[in-house]
C-alpha cells in the first residue's frame, strides 16, 4: 500500500472502520433493486436482516426482516467477505424487489443496525484505498455509467479493465528506468561522460517522449469521445445561430425568427457527429442593449464562450459590415483575457443568398467557413473541420476512456521530459535530467492515483452519486 494511501486511512474520519449502506441501482422502479452494505459490520447485518448465516459467494433466498420482527421484503442475499469484494470489505448485498419504498425500509434497518448512510462514491473510495483498483479504474466507472454513446461505454470499459492503467504504469516504469540509470552515473562520474558521450540516455529519453506522445494521443481521442467539446455560438444577433444550432442538431430546438434578438438566453444542445459527442449552446446576437432581460443574456453569451472548446462565430455573409463586424468580434474576444486562447472558427453563413457555393479558407490562421445554416449546404465541411480540430478520426477507435486532469497531467509530464531533453542535448546536465525525470514520474504517478492529493480525490469521488 502506497504511503498516500496508508495516511488517508489514517486521516480519513470515513474511513475508520464504519459499515456503509445504500441503495446501487437506480432510484425508481424495476424488477429488481439493490441495497449494498460495506464494511465491518456487514456480515452481522446480513445475518440480522435474513435470519441465516450467509455462506460466502452464496445465493440465499429468504424474507428480508425488520427489528420489530415483520417481513420487508424477500429476495436474494449475498455474502462477498473480505477481502475477495468490490470494497475489498465485508460486502453484503439485498436483492429486492425494485419499488423505492421498500428500498429505502431495508437502507434504514441497515442503518438501526450498525450501519451509516453513503457519501457519494464511497463504496468505489473504498476500493481505491483498499487496493482494488486505482484511480483511473474508479473513474473508468463513473464514466461507464454516464457514457452517452456506445464508443465511450466501450472505451470506458477498457479504462476499468485497466488498459489505461496499464500504459501509464509501464511509462512510470521506464522513466524510472532511466532515472536509475542517470542517478546511478553521476554516482560513478568515470561512468557519466561513457553514458553521455554513447547516445544511450539520449536514445531512451527519445523513446520514452514517443511512448508518451503516442499514449498522449490515444488519451485524446478517449477524452473527446468521453467529454466531447463544447461549442459557442456566437454573433451578433440575426447572424444565424439559432438555425446553425438546429442544422447541427436536426431539430427545431431553438427558435429562430427575423427579429434581431430573438434568443435571449443560453441554449444547449448535446449531439454527435460520427460518434463524436458535442455540447452546442446558441447564445444571445451580441450587440449593445438597454433593454435589461437582453443585457443579462449578453452577458451570459460571454460566461458561456468562458468554458468553450471552440467559438463559432457566425457573420451575415450579406451584411454590409462583414469585415468590420469580424474584426470587431475577433477583437472583443482576444481582449477578454479568459479567451484569449480559445480557438475560433468563423462561419459566414448565408451563402444561399449570394448564390455561392459553400467553402473553407483559412486566412491569418483562423479557419473560415462559408455555409448556409438555412439549406444545409456546408454543414458537412463544418463537421469535419470541427472532427479535425479535435483530431477525432473514423477509424480511430480510442481504446481507453481519459479524462481532461489525465490529459493535463500527461502533457506536464511531456513538458518535464522535453526540458530534461534539452539539458541533456544542450547542457550535458545529468543532474537536472534526472530531477526532470522525477518531476516526470510523479506527473505520471497523479493519473493513477500512485501519487495524489486528498482535495484531488475529495474532487474526483464527490462527482460520483451515492451507491457507487
Ligand atoms: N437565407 C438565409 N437565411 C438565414 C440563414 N440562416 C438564418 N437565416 C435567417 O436569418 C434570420 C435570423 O436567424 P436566427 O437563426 O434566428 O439568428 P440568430 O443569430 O439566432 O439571431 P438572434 O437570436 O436574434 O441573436 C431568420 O429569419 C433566419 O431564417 C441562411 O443560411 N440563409
Ligand atoms: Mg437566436
Amino acid at each position: 500500500m502506497s504511503l498516500q494511501k496508508e495516511s488517508k486511512l489514517q486521516t480519513n474520519p470515513t474511513l475508520d472502520g464504519d459499515t456503509i449502506v445504500a441503495i446501487a441501482t437506480a432510484p425508481g422502479r424495476g424488477g429488481v433493486g439493490i441495497v449494498r452494505v460495506s464494511g465491518p459490520n456487514a456480515q452481522a447485518i446480513g445475518q440480522t436482516v435474513s435470519r441465516l448465516d450467509p455462506l460466502a459467494r452464496h445465493a440465499h433466498f429468504t424474507p428480508f426482516y425488520g427489528t420489530s420482527g415483520t417481513v420487508l421484503d424477500s429476495g436474494i442475499t449475498l455474502f462477498f467477505p473480505a477481502p475477495n469484494s468490490f470494497t475489498g470489505e465485508d460486502v453484503i448485498e439485498f436483492q429486492a424487489h425494485g419499488g423505492p419504498v421498500v428500498l429505502d425500509l431495508l437502507v434504514k434497518e441497515c442503518c438501526s443496525i450498525g450501519a451509516r448512510p453513503a457519501r457519494a462514491g464511497e463504496f468505489t473510495e473504498r476500493a481505491y484505498l483498499n487496493d482494488k483498483i486505482d484511480l483511473t479504474q474508479a473513474e473508468a466507472i463513473a464514466d461507464l455509467i454516464s457514457s452517452t454513446t456506445e464508443k465511450a461505454a466501450r472505451n470506458a470499459s477498457q479504462s476499468l479493465q485497466g488498459t489505461f492503467s496499464k500504459e501509464i504504469n509501464t511509462l512510470i516504469s521506464i522513466v524510472t528506468e532511466l532515472r536509475i540509470f542517470v542517478e546511478a552515473a553521476i554516482d560513478f562520474p568515470e561512468e557519466e561522460i561513457d553514458f553521455i558521450a554513447d547516445g544511450r540516455v539520449l536514445e531512451k529519453l527519445l523513446d520514452i517522449m514517443a511512448q508518451l506522445q503516442r499514449v498522449q494521443n490515444e488519451a485524446t481521442q478517449g477524452s473527446i469521445t468521453q467529454e466531447g467539446m463544447k461549442l459557442v455560438l456566437v454573433g451578433k444577433p440575426n447572424a444565424g445561430k439559432s438555425s446553425l444550432l438546429n442544422a447541427l442538431s436536426g431539430q427545431d430546438t431553438a427558435i429562430v425568427t427575423s427579429i434581431e434578438g430573438t434568443t435571449r438566453d443560453s441554449l444547449r444542445e448535446h449531439i454527435q457527429i460520427d460518434g463524436m459527442p458535442l455540447h452546442i449552446v446558441d447564445t444571445a446576437g451580441l450587440r449593445d442593449s438597454e433593454d435589461q432581460i437582453e443585457k443579462e443574456g449578453i452577458r451570459r453569451s460571454w460566461k458561456e464562450m468562458e468554458s468553450a472548446d471552440r467559438i463559432l462565430l457566425l457573420i451575415d455573409k450579406n451584411a454590409d459590415t462583414t469585415d468590420s463586424d469580424k474584426r470587431a468580434l475577433i477583437h472583443s474576444i482576444r481582449n477578454n483575457e479568459a479567451l484569449k486562447n480559445t480557438p475560433v472558427t468563423i462561419i459566414y453563413n448565408k451563402c444561399d443568398l449570394e448564390g455561392t457555393e459553400p467553402s473553407l479558407s483559412v486566412v491569418e490562421d483562423i479557419t473560415e467557413i462559408s455555409l448556409s445554416a438555412k439549406t444545409g449546404s456546408g454543414i458537412h465541411i463544418l463537421k469535419d473541420h470541427l472532427k479535425v480540430c479535435m483530431g477525432y478520426g473514423d477509424s480511430m477507435e480510442g481504446r481507453f476512456s481519459a479524462r481532461r486532469r489525465h490529459l493535463q497531467s500527461l502533457h506536464e509530464a511531456a513538458a518535464f521530459l522535453e526540458t530534461g531533453h534539452r539539458q541533456l542535448t544542450q547542457a550535458g546536465a545529468g543532474e537536472l535530467l534526472a530531477e526532470d525525470l522525477r518531476h516526470c514520474q510523479s506527473c505520471l504517478g497523479e493519473i493513477t492515483g500512485a501519487v495524489s492529493s486528498d482535495e484531488l480525490l475529495g474532487k474526483i469521488f464527490s462527482s460520483f452519486c451515492i451507491g457507487k
